[in-house]
């Protein structure tokens, strides 16, 4: 074998993994989404749950959706990264090999122990169930949870080791050099490159955050003479959960810097301005967690003012940059439109517009009053169901075109728009219940409260169907793997 095709065997064998990565993402999303429509009917009261059922469904809901959300964007992630580092193919294995343990151990606990402390697992409810659940459930979500985290730990372990070997360090990689004015911005690193950074920099400090606070709750669950001070447990579990969830987004957007510069045929150049947006959202996304801690009023007060201030700069730098960058390059390009491309673009939009309610949420004052309303679940399924996600299912359609003759057709087409409306419906309908005053996490809800629920269940039908077309042109893919496949694949551009 040459040297380019020994080569190009190797990137088909990873690209096998990365499609699993994918895969398992997708039908797991497409799984959750349908105990999302359960939940909806259950509030719009059509379903009739148990409460205990409810709260199984939240859980397995929150968690499931975050952890495949994570799971497919670090593949995508990896597979962006790896053409500029050297990354282990063992390791991204092993990720994906703890994160199915994972699932079946938080499957068992939620389904068959009834545990259902939601996602977010704070403490002591763990512990403190009222005998809604017992030790096993508690200790079998738990310890499952601390096993995916190990999983994604090794990976990032294993991402920064790669970005510091190439690179320097880890605030090279974040182009620090170029900031401070000793090399030149067209020497900066790739945009892959510095959102790897960023995302590994965050996560393996939210994932220490989280592992510690699993096991101090493990420890209480087994033995509950031994007991932690709440304000750091719920400090340590927003820490981890806060961050671990925003980095889905930043992991994802990693498509559209690579898809839009190919398909419009226009270099899209790191900028100064670009570096510095990114190094903010790295800072702010670690400080920020402590909008979450907005109704704990024994907070020092300069964290949460802090926490007020830097929410409404979060995510803005690199949204501002990314959405201007995107259009510039697209701007009068000629840019050919396909499914890839224009999810691409749609979920560049659901990012802007899922950002508007929070930074209105973030404000002290609205929060006192929307905090705990279905307001919040309408921010971020918008920002996660119309942004994030859709990053995925670009990558699922540009993955198929660049690995294979398998083409878009006319059901794909449909598969779009049927999402795309869907996924919006959802999220206006949680606004909507939000702006009415309906408490979120309320299993039953009073009558005033039941038509946006009710809507939403109908709308998420859609968003199934949608979702089922995208993972079934992606399952075809799989099958037809490594068939020529467009010349985009070779076309370098920055
Ligand atoms: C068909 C699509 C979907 C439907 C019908 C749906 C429905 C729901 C419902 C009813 C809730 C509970 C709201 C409440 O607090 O009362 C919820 C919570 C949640 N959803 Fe979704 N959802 C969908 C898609 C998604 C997607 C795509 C994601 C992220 C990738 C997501 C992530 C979450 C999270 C993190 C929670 C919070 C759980 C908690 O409060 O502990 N959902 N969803
Ligand atoms: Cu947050």
């Amino acid at each position: 074998m040459s040297k380019d095709i020994a080569y190009h065997y190797e990137d088909k064998s990873r690209n096998k993994l990365v499609a699993a990565y994918l895969l398992t993402g997708g039908l797991v999303i497409g799984l959750m989404m349908v105990f999302g429509i359960l939940m909806l009917l259950n509030q719009g009261g059509i379903l009739n749950l148990s409460p205990a059922t409810f709260y199984q469904f939240l859980t397995i809901h929150g968690t499931g959706m975050i952890g495949a959300a994570a799971l497919a964007a670090a593949g995508l992630m990896w597979y962006f990264l790896g053409q500029y580092v050297q990354l282990s193919k063992k390791i991204f294995v092993w990720n994906l090999v703890l994160f199915i343990i994972a699932v079946v151990m938080v499957i068992v606990g939620i389904f068959s122990f009834e545990y259902a402390s939601a996602w977010t697992f704070l403490y002591p409810l763990p512990a403190l169930s009222a005998n809604a659940w017992g030790t096993i459930g508690a200790l079998l979500y738990l310890v499952g949870m601390l096993v995916l985290g190990t999983g994604f730990l090794l990976l990032y372990i294993d991402t920064g080791r790669a970005i510091i070997r190439k690179y320097g360090s880890l605030t090279k990689g974040l182009g620090w050099d170029i900031l401070f004015g000793k090399k030149d911005v067209k020497d900066a690193p790739p945009k892959a490159v510095i959102a790897s950074t960023m995302v590994t920099i965050v996560n393996t400090t939210a994932i220490i955050a989280g592992a510690i606070v699993l096991i101090m709750n493990i420890i209480n669950v087994i033995n509950p003479s031994f007991t932690f001070d709440p304000l750091l447990a719920k400090n340590l579990t927003y820490a981890f959960g806060h961050v671990f969830a925003n980095a889905i987004i930043y992991m994802a957007v990693i498509v559209v810097y690579e898809l839009l510069p190919k398909y419009a045929n226009r270099p899209w150049g790191v900028s100064k301005l670009f570096l510095v947006a990114w190094t903010c959202s790295t800072i702010f996304t670690l400080v920020i967690y402590t909008h979450h801690m907005l109704m704990d009023p024994v907070m020092p007060r300069w964290m949460l003012i802090m926490g007020q201030v830097l929410s409404y700069a979060n995510g803005l730098p690199v949204l501002v940059v990314t959405a201007y960058g995107a259009l510039m390059v697209v701007y009068k390009s000629g840019i050919k439109w396909d499914m890839a491309s224009r999810l691409a673009y749609l979920s560049m939009f659901g990012w802007v517009i899922g950002v508007v309610p929070a930074i209105i949420d973030a404000t002290i004052v609205v929060n006192h009053v929307m905090h705990n309303t279905k307001w919040v679940p309408g921010h971020f399924h918008m920002y996660m169901g119309v942004g994030a996600v859709v990053m995925l299912f670009s990558f699922m359609y540009y993955l198929a075109k660049v690995d294979s003759d398998v083409q878009d057709t006319m059901l794909d087409k449909i598969g779009f728009f049927c999402y795309a409306i869907a996924m919006f419906s959802i999220s206006i309908q949680f606004l909507v219940s939000g702006a009415i005053s309906t408490p979120r996490r309320w299993a039953t809800h009073f009558p005033e409260w039941m038509g946006p629920a009710q809507f939403g269940a109908i709308a998420g039908v859609f968003a199934v169907i949608g979702t089922l077309i995208f993972v079934i042109h992606f399952i075809r893919y799989m099958k037809n793997r490594g068939t020529a496949g467009s010349d985009m694949y070779e076309k370098k551009l920055a």
